[in-house]
């Protein structure tokens, strides 16, 4: 890998709604390839994508049922090397997910597993004779699945249709590992890896997650002497501040950074349709900064994924100050210190979906939701927190102009008015900004490798500083009210509005050179 990790800049692609190149209602692999010079365009030189292996898509792809072959309606292994190879062209490194916790039920390994006990397969998953725990799946119910044909329970910590592998047999990690090894073989700079704190279960303190072996297992995969260069990012719901650096202290030979959440984790669980504060969101990410510069680690920055809604409808306003809201958000994942992550989308400030008529949501865990509540909540109620929180909300076909193409989901709600062929041509171009922001923290080293400081995180606005070499780049986010900001931090070098007064305007970022 060329870029230095800090210099990177991830755009998140969900290869089924990023581009559709034969009409067929699913993006696909030819339809990232045609859509390169636009990510070139804007500026990033990283790719997430979201997994297009074989799949039932039960849970849209992560439950995988053969590793090392993709879905047929997304491409073919020959254009997915086409794809790493054009990508590398442009300097962009490409990264992959890798769903270690869990594979599809369809798999071949698990219909071999719930087959007989006797079955050489049948230690690959997680089997009881009786639920050892009350342990839940994600999507709702409980975690452990009786099966007729054994007579035994296996665990699912997400859909039913999603078993969990059991990571203390050698044979599953052997497996894993020539996973890892086949995709780099085809080129893949790293991956993302889905649950990663989860391989290890604790069961003695009765947690799916963190066992005992966790780090053990990951150093199996990422500190072998031909992957010990890769880029690694693992989803770890249980990172902060304490745990961080055992996952990610380059001497440890395990992660490149890790994505935490808890600055999303502030809405009382993801269906209560109410906006958490924006000042202790960003209380949140300033700790977080902190904490992973003493450490001398490298943190994500991001606000959005495929699991999370979008942030402007989150966190801001999307509607009449969506433009400032959506400029001022990106300002944030790209100004601060570690490795900004963009979700397809959030370039040109998409907001949430809305969508009255239940049919048309379609992501398991939503569904789940909806049947579990229906009935005994107020139905407007419920439908408000679905769209406020679902899992759609990120996902629907990227919308490249107005016209609505058949798609495998529902369409984005507000397509006529918000687009990417309209956002490139309008005086208030999101994409624009989001150039200009990338542009900025590749020419600004201070962005990259300097030093963060905390300013203030209040009520009104959040202010920062990074600071190198003598340089210091201050950013002030202005929340919803219009407030009072007179330090003077230098010449600005950047505001998502023309002029920059004593009063700072409704979500205004204003960024300062000194
Ligand atoms: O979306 C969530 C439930 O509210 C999260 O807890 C989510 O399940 C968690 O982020 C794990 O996500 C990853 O693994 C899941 C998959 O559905 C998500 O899309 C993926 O990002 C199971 O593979």
């Amino acid at each position: 890998m060329q870029t230095k990790t800090t210099d990177l800049v991830f755009y998140q692609i969900y290869p089924k709604s990023f581009c559709d190149s034969n009409g067929d209602g699913f993006g696909d692999i030819k339809g990232v390839i045609s859509k390169i010079d636009y990510l070139k365009k804007l500026g990033v030189n990283a790719v997430w994508l979201t997994p297009f292996f074989k799949s039932p898509n039960v849970d849209n792809g992560y439950d995988i049922s053969d590793y090392k072959d993709i879905d047929e309606k997304i491409g073919t292994i020959a254009q997915v090397e086409e794809m790493i190879k054009r990508f590398h062209e442009q300097g962009i490194i490409v990264i992959f997910d890798l769903v270690a916790n869990h594979t599809s039920t369809e798999h071949e390994w698990f219909k071999q597993s719930r087959s007989s006990k006797d079955n050489p397969y049948r230690d690959y998953y997680i089997w009881r004779e009786t639920p050892p725990n009350d342990w839940q799946s994600s999507f709702g119910g409980s975690a452990w699945e009786y099966d007729e044909k054994t007579g035994e329970y296996y665990l699912h910590s997400f859909a039913i249709e999603q078993a969990d592998l059991n990571w203390d047999n050698p044979k599953v990690r052997e497996e894993m590992q020539g996973v890892v090894d086949f995709w780099l073989e085809k080129g893949v700079d790293g991956f993302r890896c889905d649950v990663l704190d989860m391989i290890s279960k604790d069961w003695e303190n009765n947690l799916n997650y963190s066992g005992p072996n966790l780090h053990e297992y990951i150093r199996l995969l990422f500190g072998r002497e031909h992957t010990k260069g890769i880029f690694t990012v693992g989803e770890c719901w249980s990172a902060n501040a304490e745990n961080m650096a055992l996952f990610c202290l380059p001497s440890r030979n395990e992660l490149t950074t890790a994505f935490a959440f808890q600055h999303l984790c502030l809405d009382n669980g993801r269906f209560f349709a109410q906006q958490p504060p924006l000042q202790e969101v960003c209380n949140r990410i300033a700790n977080w900064q902190s904490s992973t510069q003493k450490e001398n680690i490298l943190p994500t920055v991001f606000f959005e994924n495929h699991d999370q809604p979008r942030s402007v409808s989150r966190f801001a306003n999307d509607t009449v100050y969506r433009y400032e809201s959506a400029t001022m958000l990106g300002a944030i994942v790209l100004t601060h210190r570690g490795v900004p992550f963009l979700m397809q989308g959030q370039e040109i400030g998409l907001t949430n979906s809305y969508h009255s008529d239940m049919d048309e949501i379609i992501d398991v865990e939503s569904v789940n939701y909806y049947q579990s509540q229906k009935g005994k909540m107020d139905e407007c109620e419920l439908v408000q927190a679905i769209n406020f929180g679902g899992r759609d909300n990120p996902r629907h076909l990227l919308p490249w102009d107005e016209n609505k193409q058949k798609s495998w989901i529902a369409p984005y709600s507000r397509q006529a008015e918000i687009n990417i062929k309209k956002d490139l041509s309008s005086d208030k171009s999101v994409f624009a900004f989001y150039q200009e922001l990338i542009a900025l923290r590749k020419s600004e080293p201070c962005l990259t490798q300097g030093e963060y400081h905390l300013l203030a995180c209040n009520e009104k606005y959040y202010a920062y500083q990074r600071q190198w070499q003598g340089e210091e780049i201050t950013v002030v986010c202005n929340f919803e009210k219009e407030s009072e900001y007179t330090a003077n931090h230098g010449e600005v070098v950047l505001s998502n509005y023309q002029s920059v007064e004593k009063t700072l305007k409704p979500y205004q970022v204003v960024i300062y050179k000194k």
